[in-house]
């Protein structure tokens, strides 16, 4: 009885800590990035993500009812019908009303998961109306990035530990972010020059394969401006765990002068002007 007590205070006290780290973690300061004894999502920086959080908050829901009923039925049945309780079992071995609602009930209960569920991936797969594209090509071991609207390209690797600057994290912090304005639907095109890798940002509900010979699309939207930290989640080789992805969202303003300050070194001055500015009217437009 104590050690069943002691178990029972362990429990609080770890639910405790997870409300307290969660709490903690879901601050903005600390969004697009894992933190330290982090037990769930970290904070959604997207509608995808935001959409994430949510299906898995109600998938939670749904099957711990399930889990807690199953348990309380298999004690009941325990209780109730033990060999001493109950010496004498029924013969009787088919009921079909009964049959007919535990088939049915279960379907049920799927339907409700399967369809929030296929919402969200649709969701996700069909891109809506595109503001900006970004290409990203997977190498082993960095990415190179392409903005064809802008004619801008650069690779990005990481930064070594002995390297960073303060606040910077360790084995996710690559040199050249990939700079996005915030509120605008960005069309990722992902591909891969060697082997399978596969770019993901846990905070925008972005994890999508680069292939060699494909070409894969996904996209994001960031709602509040933050650097936002990914990594590599395929298995590309010996350096897979030193490719990090960096996607820093900034405002309309300061985008445009990134755009200006990248395109100089590529195309003559003047042209990136009008480019950019017929690119938000497409928009605008749709
Ligand atoms: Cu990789």
């Amino acid at each position: 009885m104590r050690s069943i007590r002691k178990l029972g205070s362990a429990f609080f006290i770890r639910i405790g800590a997870a409300l307290y780290v969660g709490a903690f973690m879901w601050g903005p300061a600390w969004a697009g990035q894992p933190l330290p004894w982090q037990m769930t999502f970290q904070q959604p920086a997207s509608p995808i993500m935001e959409d994430v959080v949510a299906l898995n908050d109600y998938l939670l829901i749904v099957i711990s009812a399930v889990a807690f009923f199953v348990l309380g039925l298999l004690g009941f049945v325990m209780w109730r019908f033990n060999a001493h309780r109950n010496p004498t079992p029924a013969t009787w071995s088919h009921n079909t009303p009964l049959e007919i609602l535990w088939t049915v009930i279960p379907v049920l209960i799927l339907m409700t998961l399967a369809v929030p569920s296929f919402r969200l991936l649709y969701r996700q797969d069909h891109i809506p109306p595109a503001d900006l594209t970004i290409k990203v090509e997977g190498h082993q071991w960095y990415w190179s990035y392409t903005y064809p609207d802008f004619d801008i390209a650069f690779d990005s690797t990481m930064v070594e530990s002995d390297q960073l600057k303060v606040d910077q994290p360790r084995l996710l912090t690559a040199d050249s972010p990939v700079v996005v304005p915030v509120g605008r639907v960005v069309r990722v095109q992902l591909t891969a020059d060697d082997v399978l890798h596969s770019w993901a940002v846990p905070a925008l509900g972005v994890r999508t394969d680069t292939v060699p010979g494909r070409l894969n699309e996904t996209w994001f939207e960031v709602k509040t401006p933050g650097v936002y930290y990914g990594y590599c989640a395929e298995l590309c080789g010996a350096r897979h765990a030193y490719m990090p992805v960096v996607v820093e969202a900034v405002s309309q303003e300061q985008f445009e002068s990134w755009i200006a300050e990248h395109k100089v070194a590529v195309a003559p001055t003047g042209q990136q002007e009008s480019r950019i500015r017929f690119s938000w009217r497409e928009r605008a437009q749709t």
